[in-house]
């Protein structure tokens, strides 16, 4: 047995239902490595700032987003479930690591690049350029050593790292140096009509993104109309066949059999069959989840004491490593 790790992660309240992409990629992840080790996970609704902001929808995503967690199988007994905005040293941190990074390696993230695209680059706020560095300090406030993320998430690690890496050379050990905890398959799944952009929760369109909360009857009728190609062989090609790739590792990650069995089972069938597969396999998955985050949502008090209980435990952690590096920057104290 391995001794017990720290792990960190954080996923945005920008939406009532996470999506499958969330769910492989990340959160899948965060159910099971509590057990045996310490697990912080984070809510980050500052982060979330950083987009739209609709102070209505903020609480009700935030609500939405610790029910569906715990309906996953996060459970506030085995590990810590935070709201990030609860625990300030988020943004002390933040400020420090903004004043340790250069401009030009803050504007090679590629997610920001992307993102501020979208809505045009003069409309993009400062937030949304700064969000890497807050980043950092989510998980640097917690010395973790390893944290559960899509692959869309890899150089945001990487700027952690070199971040903790400078302020430790500079004004000694101070931060944990984090590893990255990224699945080989499964790191980046796939909208089901553009199965070359990842599935995401801002996207324009909602036809190609499977949401954990929606009807079990939507979520099927999306699968069957995942886009796929003119050929007729279910066969594992990212580069010939994006859409039957993309559905061959849905299937296989929620049903626990290889992508060669499904090859196999599915030889002799047509996309059709395996569409109706795949269809029952997530529709049957996020069912129970579905139901038990509902529930949850009917009592506000309780999420709220779980979240209020769990924000607690973070500050102490969070304190400790903020009073070391004040001292370590000569701020008096
Ligand atoms: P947004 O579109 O608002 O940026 P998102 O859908 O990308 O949201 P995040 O809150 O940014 O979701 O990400 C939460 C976690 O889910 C992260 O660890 C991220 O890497 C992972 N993730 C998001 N989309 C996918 C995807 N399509 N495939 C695999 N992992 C994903
Ligand atoms: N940027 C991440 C969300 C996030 C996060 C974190 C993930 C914010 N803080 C700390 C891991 C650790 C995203 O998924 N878009």
């Amino acid at each position: 047995m391995s001794a017990q790790k720290r792990i960190l992660s954080g996923i945005q309240p920008t939406s009532e239902s996470f999506h499958l992409g969330n769910y492989v990629g990340a959160l899948k992840q965060w159910v099971a490595l509590q057990d045996g080790n310490d697990a912080f996970y984070c809510i980050v609704d500052l982060h979330a700032l950083s987009g739209e902001i609709d102070p209505t929808l903020l609480r009700k995503r935030t609500l939405a987003s610790a029910a569906q967690l715990i309906a996953m199988g996060i459970s506030p007994e085995k590990s810590t479930l935070f709201v990030q905005s609860q625990v300030p040293q988020h943004n002390q941190l933040g400020w420090i690591m903004e004043c340790l990074a250069g401009i030009g390696e803050a504007s090679r993230m590629t997610q920001f690049k992307d993102k501020s695209a979208k809505g045009g680059a003069d409309s993009a706020r400062v937030g949304l350029f700064t969000y890497p560095m807050l980043q950092a300090a989510d998980i640097l406030l917690y010395q973790a050593h390893q944290v559960p993320v899509g692959e869309d998430q890899r150089q945001h690690i990487e700027l952690t790292r070199d971040l903790a890496t400078r302020f430790n050379t500079r004004f000694g050990d101070t931060f944990r140096i984090p590893e990255g905890y990224i699945l080989k398959s499964g790191a980046k799944i796939y909208d089901l009509q553009d199965p070359t952009a990842k599935m995401s929760k801002s996207s324009g369109s909602t036809s190609g993104v499977l949401e954990i909360m929606d009807t079990p009857e939507s979520n099927a009728k999306k699968i069957k109309s995942a886009a796929t190609d003119a050929q007729r062989e279910v066969k594992f090609d990212e580069k010939a066949k994006p859409g039957i790739s993309n559905l061959l590792t849905i299937h296989s990650t929620l049903s626990g059999k290889s992508i060669a069995d499904l090859e196999a089972e599915f030889a002799d069938n047509g996309y059709g069959d395996f569409k109706g597969a795949v269809a029952e396999v997530v529709v049957e998955y996020f069912r129970p989840i579905r139901a038990k985050a509902l529930e949850l949502l009917e009592d506000e008090a309780h999420l709220l004491s779980i979240l209020h209980e769990g924000s607690r435990k973070a500050r102490e952690v969070a304190a400790e490593t903020i009073n070391t590096t004040y001292r370590n920057l000569g701020i008096v104290q």
